[in-house]
């Protein structure tokens, strides 16, 4: 979508520091980071969030899953611990529309999140 700012960052009409791509997901690092390691893992197909999600998605869903624990190791935060965050909808804080799972670490978080 033309208008999709992460669909923008994945066709490179705006510059991100894409740390891993492949044929299904793009993941770079977060502009406003909130931990030592903060990277947004996307999907290529523009879904809005996880409730646009549906059955014939569940091989992509699960990829994105082990590549943000691919990542957690190349950033050596997988012994120390982190988080794998998909905001969805206005309690959530969601605010961009394009399905996006943030994989946190690098500091130590508190339960339950604010
Ligand atoms: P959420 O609140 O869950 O919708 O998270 C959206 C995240 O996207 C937020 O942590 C900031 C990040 N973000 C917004 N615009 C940009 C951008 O242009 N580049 C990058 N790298 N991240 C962005």
């Amino acid at each position: 979508m033309s208008d999709c700012l992460f669909c923008r960052i994945i066709n490179q009409d705006l510059p991100a520091d894409v740390i891993y791509e492949d044929d299904q997901v793009v993941a770079f690092r977060d502009i406003q980071p909130q931990a030592p390691v903060h990277v947004l893992i996307i999907p290529r197909q523009h879904l809005a969030n996880l409730d646009a999600a549906v059955t014939e998605d569940e091989a992509l869903l699960g990829h994105i899953c082990t590549v943000a624990a691919e990542l957690a190791r190349r950033d050596r935060i997988a012994e120390s611990g982190y988080r794998l965050v998909a905001n969805v909808g206005p309690d959530a804080g969601e605010s961009v529309n394009h399905l996006h799972f943030h994989l946190l670490g690098g500091r130590h978080m508190v339960w339950p999140p604010g």
